[in-house]
This record gives C-alpha cells, structure tokens and sequence, in this order.
C-alpha cells in the first residue's frame, strides 16, 4: 500500500523538507490542526491548479491516529486490569488445552483471544453497557474464535461454572458444556449473535445499526446513544460481505456502529497480506466510504522514540515494511529488531541507541496498550456523523512465547508442552507453582480479592453482564381471525396469483391495531415485481431523511414515497443485506423487546440458494418472521430461464431445522399458515421462522372446502374427492403450489376419458411430512414395546385407494422422501434439471409435469399393476399428445 511520505523525490534536501515539516508544527501548535488541515487542502487544491498530479491516496502515515497529545487519561486502575485480563488470558487457555487433553481434537482457538485480549477488556471495563429495564444496552458482535475469552471472563465474574468451563466444546457432557462458538441456539441465555461465520456478523452488525435507526425514526423505541460493536478478524474482512455494506453505513451516518478490526496480520494459514499491508489496505477501503478510521498502530513505548525523531523517519520507515516482514519481526530477538528494522539508517539506530535489545522487543503494538485502545474506544463512541473503524495491531498468539506467538500456525495451537504453560504462567503472572500449572486448572480468585471486585463494580456501573441474551418482549394477545377471515372465502372466480393475495393479507395486517406497527415489510428492489407498489404510498418507503426530491410520479396515485418514518425497508438489490435486516427485525423480541415481524420478500431462487448461511445464521439466532420465496416454481415462472426459476429452494430449505417451508397453492392456505405462524411465533414464543413461496400465475381462489387448516399445516389435506367413489380404477394425486391445478386438470381428464377416479389432495409442506415421518420412526425405535406412531401421511392415506402419483414444480426427491410412510408405490413428477425461456406450458410440457403428464403417470401406474392394458397407455401417449422421445429435462 502506498503511504504518503514514504518516498523522497530526488535531490530533494532533507533539510529543505524539514523546514516545511517545522513550519506546519508551528501552525499545528500556534493556531490549531483545524487550521493546519485547511492550510494543506488549500496547498492541495494549489499545486492542482498549478499541474501537479498527485495521485490520490486515501491513506494516512503508518502511524496512531490518535497523537499522544490528543490522549485521555485512562480512567481505570490499570494494573488490576491487567491482572484480571491475564487470569482470563489463562483460563481460556485452560479451557482449550484441557479440553485437547480430554479428548483429542476437539479443537478450539487460544490465539485469537491471546491477541485480542486487551481489545475486549478495555471494552468489559469501560465501553459495553448491559441492557437493562432503563436503557437498550449497547450491542456486541463477539468474533467467534474469541469465544475462550468470553467464556473465561464469565467464570471470574460469576456466571459459568468450572464445570461448565470443563465442558467446552463437549456440550453433551451432563450438566451441559459450553459451544464452541456463539450460538444462541445452543446458549440461549448467553449468545445473541452467531459470528462464527466469517464475514457474516459485519454485514449483521451494519444493518442491526441501521434497523435501531429504523426504530427510532418510527416511534418505536426512543433515541438513545447505544452502539452496535463488531469485533473482526483482519483475515475475515476478505469475505466479501464483510466490506460489501460498508457505504450504507456511512451514507446513513451510523455514528451508533463501531467495528473493531483485529489487525493480528494473520488468518489461519499465514499473513493476510504477506505482500503488503493489510492495515493500510483496510484503512483506504473505509475512508474512502467515508468511515471514520482510528488506526492504534504502536503502543505507548514507542512514543518517546516518536517523540525524538523529528525528521519523520521512523513513521516512514514504518509505512516501507511490509506484513510479512512485521511478522518475522514479532517472532525475532532485539538485537535482530535494531539490525534490520532501525538498521536501514543510521539516524534510526541512533534514535532508539539508549534503548537495550530486550527493550526493543518488548516495544509493545496499539493493540495490546489499554490507554490506546481506550483512546481510540473513546474517540469511537464520542464520533459524530459517521460510523468507526479501528484498525488496532496486535500479535497473534500474544503471550504464547515459543508457542506460537506471531508464527503461522498459531491459529492452530491447541496443546502446550509444560515448559510452555510454565511460561505462560510466569509471563502473566498465575499464582500456581510449577507443578500445579502444568495441570492447567482453572483459577478463580476469592470472590472478596481486589480482582473480582474491581470486574463486579465494573460492570455494575455499565449496568450489568456481556453478552446476555434475554427475551424481553411481550407475547401478542389478539388471535387476528378478523384480518384473515375474508381470505378463506375465495375470490369469486376472480383470476390472483398467490402473490397477490399475500400483498392483500400484508395491507390488512398492516392496518391492524396490534400488529400494524409491528409489520416490517422488507425488499430487495423486487416490490414492482410482487405488486406491491401501493405500499409505497399507503405506508411509505423508510428513508433516514425522509425525501428531498420531488419523486418524477409523484402526481400518480403510487408514486414512490420515501419517509422518515416510512415503514418499508426497500434495501436495493441485495438479499444478503436484506436478509440482515430481517435477521434484526426478527430478534427485535430479544434485542429491543419489540416484536417486530419482518416479512421479507424476494425472488425465490435469490433467498436459499443465494444467502443460506444467513438463514442458518438467522435460524440459530431464533430469528422470527416470514421469508416469502417470490416467483416461485421452476414452470410457473415463465420467461426468466436457467438462473432465475426456482424449482430447488424447497429442497435448501431442508436443513434448517426450525424452518417452517410451505408451498401453498390458495389464498386461504397462505392465510391459514401466516396466521398460525403469528401465533405461534409472537403468542406462544416458538423459536421458528417460515418459508413460504408465493406464485404469479393468476387463477381463481377457491373458498376453503370445509375445516382443513390443520391438514393445511400439517403438510397435507384431501382438496377435492373424486366424484364417482365407486370406480374400479382408482387413483390419489398430490399437488402443491401451482402444479396443483394441474393435478386437478388431470383428475378431470382421468375422469372423463379413462374412467379413473382419483382424489386429489393438497401437499403444503413436503418438509412437515418428512419431519413427522421421520419423527414417528424414530420414536418407534426407541419405543419398540409401545403402541407404535403412525406418520401423518400413512393415516391421511390409510384408505385411500389407488396408485399414487405426485406432482410439483420442485425436485422429485420431495414427494419421494415421503412414499416409505405412503400405503403403495408412489409415481413423482417435478422439475430437476436447468430451467428454460419459455411460457409455463411450454414449460411444463419439458420438465413433464403439466396435465397429461400426470395422467400417462396415472395410467402407468394402473399398467404396472395390471389394471389397464399396454394399449391405454400408448394411445394415451398419443391422445395427450406427448413426445416419448423428447430431451430429458434432467440432464439438458
Ligand atoms: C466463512 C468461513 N470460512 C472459513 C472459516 C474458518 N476459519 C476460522 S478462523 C479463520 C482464520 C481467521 O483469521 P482472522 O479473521 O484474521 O482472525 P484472527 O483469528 O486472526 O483474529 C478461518 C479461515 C470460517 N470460520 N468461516
Ligand atoms: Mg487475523
């Protein structure tokens, strides 16, 4: 990376720059930096006007942002900090190698936490606030490999127990464990946000900011001065979602978002930019997003050597090293440092002359000085008008010696040898003696030493304990069968797609008195698509500061309305950012104790395929709301082709265990399953979240035929009854999503030209059936001397009588992994293989699954059993008009 001063143009005297140099201290000292600052960007703007080129560097020296003069006092007692941070340096390496000597690679970090130690302290003892009945708490986004350190302060402060600390990372153990890394799934009491992920949590951590804005400018909760911190690897910010929101940060001025990149210089192979400079790197990316960047670069010894070098030398040797050169410098002794760092000049070696080599080892970096990290904390939290970032070096492994300290594969560490752990301990201090340490135990000072009480009054003050996560919220009381009654009754032959009834059920909610306010709709540039752009106007569009333009359509009735309290999120086209707000609309219950309910919809085959390790993420945080997988159906989505028709989210949306993935055909289905999923998630406090794919091919909604809800959330319900019971062929066909009326088509045909009554049921949800299959087996096995569990699916069926056939606009593998629980043999059509451009029947014709594919399944079917003859079937080809010999969708 380029640093400014870091070359000399030639013949250029030294003396001659250090003139400039001095009379820019004596404005600094005389008049103030503000004058200073305006004084070079009019010499700037000068040597432009005059054609001088200077090439554009958002970089500043490799040097503290922060000047030793501009520094505040630390208000802590930093000895006993210190103390209180190394008994916790030692219990989160206890907590690992115990755990590597119990059993054998059971894995877990030590030097992540060892280099960002003083990181987390300075912010446990000064800067993270508790939530608390009075104040929302700031917000931490703890980097996952640091989990030890976390772990480890909650011991001394009371909150795990040894046992629990035993258990790292063998959570099954009785009593419980400790998980590996952040999962409020798995520590629903202790976790709020899973970072582990890497490159997810900054992404989280700038829309969280963002929606507490959101909050604000709605009148949902009052302003406040609480932060959203974001602990980061510097390795970690390669993931693109990492930097990939970084603009909306500061273009909506989040001065409540502080990051804190841990610039160890190291991820888990080597350098993270062996070549260059990872710091200077991050520091141009972010200023030129306009953040504001404090870089904590060298740690208070270097200030007197700073202090003597009046001819800038030293900050500008400092910007010519390149990481890995700073690497070897960590891992190497004094007299190597004075040789090959100082030693490129003599004036160098001259400055740090009084100091011995021991000294220059010890020459500690920003990162491990409390009183830099406080100063930069400090400044952070004072900033106004635009988010933070601090860019602090540290060592990687720090404290760990021959161990791994600074070498690259530290990250990996898991076991130290007993001299090792002797000087660990010696290094920081341990009060074991030589045998005892070896046996890494645990330490806990008395609950009356200095120590304890010092961490106790501590987060007193700051209100109480971090991380902490607590549902603070209350359940909804109203049941809303008044918002969903009219969808159940059809819509009088009127042609809708399924789309268009959800956007009529969300006017309705949106409406309502008690969930109203709550409704987050959430868009990725997609609202046209669905629409629902007469939301624009009715609630409007959220906008920080609101709208300052006249919007072109603003005489037409929708025109695009952009609020200050509008209630819309219309994030732009990205659905990992969309999902971010969602995950933060989602767990408001917990964050803020409001119950918001995000409805985020977008394109179906953007959501699972695209930004699953967001929902899994977002599944673990408990996250409640609604994913709607718009346009869906690789058929029913005509036009689109290969990247766009979805015939595979219901499949990636296997996984997630607590995702609840419906695939309803009728308006008064969706109604049936919003409003339960209302219930159950803001009533009754179930930790899930559903998927739901809506449609856009219009046809008439029936009404719902009778009290079918529970088969509708079940997974499966008996939709229309074939006419004529007593036929001698018979068949059971199932249907979902917009394949149903295709089913219903063919019930017809089978009828009237081939004398096949079949009944046609409703499947809403492959995934419920599976789970209750799967469930019902497994309960069996462990019960072998019980009344045995029948599957949902085998009692729907038990006298339902024909062949099977299943059809929808999905991979088969959905109805198949049912047809163990089903009575016979079951046909499955559905959609596996590349999409095309083409009209939905033209379409449905290829992947097979339109009417008449149906019925020559039908008709097979009935073959294979020796109920109609081989001639039925090749005359139905014929008379259906299909092609025997056409491509096979699968594989073309
Ligand atoms: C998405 C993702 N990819 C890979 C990993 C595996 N991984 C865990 S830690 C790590 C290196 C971390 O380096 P850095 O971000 O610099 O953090 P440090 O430990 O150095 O503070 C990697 C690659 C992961 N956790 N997440
Ligand atoms: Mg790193």
């Amino acid at each position: 990376m380029d640093n400014e001063i870091s070359t000399q143009p030639h013949g250029m005297e030294d003396v001659e720059i250090q003139e400039w140099l001095e009379s820019l201290d004596s404005v600094l000292e005389s008049s103030g930096p503000e004058v200073a600052a305006e004084i070079l960007e009019r010499l700037r703007a000068h040597a432009t006007v005059n054609g001088i080129d200077l090439p554009f560097s958002a970089n500043t020296p490799y040097a503290n942002t922060i000047p030793v003069r501009l520094q505040p006092l630390f208000p802590g007692d930093q000895e006993l900090e210190r103390r209180i941070k190394s008994l916790i340096r030692w219990n989160a390496l206890a907590m690992v190698v115990r755990a590597n000597r119990v059993e054998h690679n059971i894995g877990g970090h030590i030097s992540t936490y060892a280099s960002a130690a003083t990181l987390y302290e300075v912010g446990f003892n000064h800067f993270f606030r508790a939530r608390t009945e009075e104040f929302e708490g700031d917000t931490v986004y703890f980097q996952g490999h640091a989990s030890p350190g976390m772990y480890a302060r909650a011991f001394l402060e009371g909150r795990l127990s040894a046992q629990k600390l035993e258990n790292f990372r063998r959570e099954l153990k009785p009593g419980g464990g400790l998980s590996s890394y952040p999962h409020p799934w798995l520590m629903p009491d202790f976790w709020e946000f899973p970072t582990v992920s890497m490159g997810l949590s900054p992404l989280m951590a700038i829309y969280q900011a963002r929606f507490n804005r959101y909050l604000e400018d709605r009148g949902m909760k009052p302003a406040t001065d609480a932060k959203v911190w974001a602990f980061l690897g510097d390795g970690e910010t390669d993931e693109p979602e990492s930097l990939g929101a970084i603009t909306l940060a500061s273009r909506e001025k989040l001065d409540n978002l502080i990051f804190v990149i841990n610039c160890n210089l190291q991820r888990l192979d080597g350098p993270v930019r062996g070549n260059g400079q990872i710091i200077q790197e991050l520091e141009s990316a972010f200023r030129g997003a306009r953040w504001n960047v404090i870089k904590v670069l060298w740690g208070s010894e270097w200030d007197p050597i700073f202090e003597r070098d009046t001819e800038g030398l030293l900050v500008k040797r400092m910007g010519e090293l390149v990481d890995g050169e700073y690497q070897k410098l960590v891992v190497s002794s004094g007299a190597y440092v004075r040789e090959h760092f100082f030693g490129s000049d003599p004036r160098l070696l001259q400055l740090v002359e009084p100091l011995p080599d021991e000294a220059l080892r010890r020459l500690r970096l920003g990162g491990h000085d409390p009183r830099k990290v406080y100063a930069a904390y400090k400044a952070a939290v004072d900033h106004k008008g635009s988010p933070t970032v601090i860019l602090a070096r540290t060592i990687k492994g720090y404290g760990l010696g021959e161990a791994g300290e600074g070498k690259n594969v530290t990250h990996q560490q898991k076991k130290l040898n007993e001299d090792e752990l002797r000087e660990f301990r010696s290094r920081f201090g341990i009060p074991l003696n030589d045998e005892d340490c070896i046996e890494v135990p645990f330490y806990r000072p008395p609950e009356d030493s200095v120590e304890i009480q010092y961490l106790r009054a501590r987060r007193e003050a700051l209100g109480g304990y971090v991380p902490k996560r607590s549902i603070r919220a209350k359940p909804l009381v109203a049941d809303h069968d008044n918002l969903f009654k009219e969808f159940l009754e059809g819509s009088d032959g009127r042609e809708v797609s399924t789309t268009m009834a959800f956007v009529g059920m969300l006017r309705k909610m949106l409406k309502d008195t008690e969930i109203g306010k709550l409704i987050v709709p959430i868009v990725p540039d997609e609202a046209r698509t669905f629409g629902m752009e007469s939301l624009f106007r009715t609630v409007g569009i959220y906008s920080s500061v609101g709208q300052r333009y006249e919007p072109v359509d603003v005489n037409t009735l929708l025109y695009y309305k952009e609020a200050k309290d509008g209630q819309i999120l219309e994030e732009g086209i990205t659905e990992a950012g969309s999902m971010a707000s969602c995950i933060a609309a989602g767990t408001a219950y917990a964050t803020h104790g409001i119950n918001t309910i995000p409805f985020f919809i977008y394109y179906s085959m953007f959501g699972f395929q695209r930004i699953a390790d967001f929902i899994w993420a977002a599944a673990d945080m408990r996250m409640r709301g609604f994913l709607l997988g718009g346009t869906s159906g690789r058929t029913t989505l005509g036009g689109e082709g290969l990247q766009h028709q979805d015939g595979n989210s219901h499949v990636l949306a296997l996984p997630v265990p607590n995702v609840k993935a419906y695939d309803p055909a009728f308006a008064y289905e969706i109604a049936v399953i919003i409003q339960d999923g209302i219930r159950r998630m803001y009533k009754d406090g179930e930790s899930v979240l559903y998927y739901i794919t809506v449609m856009n091919e219009p046809y008439a909604m029936p009404a719902m035929p009778g009290d079918v809800k529970d088969g509708i959330l079940r997974g499966m319900y008996r939709f229309r009854p074939a006419t004529n019971g007593k036929a001698k062929l018979r068949a059971q066909l199932f249907g979902s999503g917009a394949i149903l009326n295709e089913v219903l088509h063919a019930q017809e045909i089978l009828e009237t030209k081939y004398g096949v009554a079949a009944d046609v049921w409703s499947v809403t949800s492959y995934k419920e059936l599976y789970n209750d299959g799967i469930e019902s087996e497994r309960w069996n096995r462990l019960h072998p001397g019980e009344k045995a569990r029948v599957p949902y699916v085998t009692k729907c069926l038990a006298d339902a009588p024909g062949v099977l056939v299943a059809a929808s606009d999905y991979l088969k593998t959905l109805p198949n992994m049912i047809s163990k629980w089903m009575p016979r043999r079951l046909a499955s059509l559905g959609t596996d293989g590349f999409g095309r451009s083409e009209g939905r029947a033209s379409l449905r014709d290829f992947f097979e699954v339109d009417s008449r594919f149906i019925t020559l399944a039908t008709l097979h079917e009935l073959f294979v059993d020796g109920k109609v003859e081989r001639s039925v079937l090749d005359k139905a080809i014929k008379d259906l008009g299909i092609n025997a010999d056409k491509p096979n969708p699968v594989v073309s």
